[in-house]
């Protein structure tokens, strides 16, 4: 019987846990340095990027950089758009760590983490997502 309460907590926290908190959206429209590129760093954390919306122009180079909070939860960051010339997935360290490219077509793509611990539910799943909104 107590064996049986304690898997039903065990589910009810993974459960919880796999349809996680919504986020507060925090928008951040990328200027353009002197230098022409649209440069933003990035916090990774559990379970959040900061900020989570980001929006740059099309056909300028953009710059990430990507930093990830102390701790020993890994974390990466995935931009899976070939289409729009951005392909990103990179592990996330406390040293910041860039990455570049320049968007070629206007649209709104997702960010996200898919590390995980065992079976439990992925980052992604926890709140770790974010947008990458392309604009004219
Ligand atoms: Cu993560």
């Amino acid at each position: 019987m107590k064996i049986m309460k304690f898997l039903l907590g065990i589910m009810l926290l993974v459960t919880v846990n796999a349809y996680g908190e919504e986020r507060p959206v925090k928008r951040v429209e990328v200027p353009i340095g002197e230098d022409g590129v649209q440069r933003v760093e990035i916090i990774g954390g559990g379970y959040y990027f900061d900020p989570n919306h980001i929006v740059v122009k099309n056909n300028v180079p953009v710059e990430l950089v990507l930093t990830k909070e102390a701790g020993f939860t890994p974390h990466n960051i995935i931009i899976k758009a070939p289409d729009a010339g951005i392909n990103v997935n990179i592990d996330m360290d406390t040293k910041p760590a860039s990455v570049k490219f320049t968007p070629t077509k206007p649209g709104k793509y997702a960010i996200e983490c898919d590390k995980r611990f065992l079976f439990f539910a992925s980052h992604k799943e926890k709140g770790m997502v974010g947008v990458l909104e392309v604009i004219e």
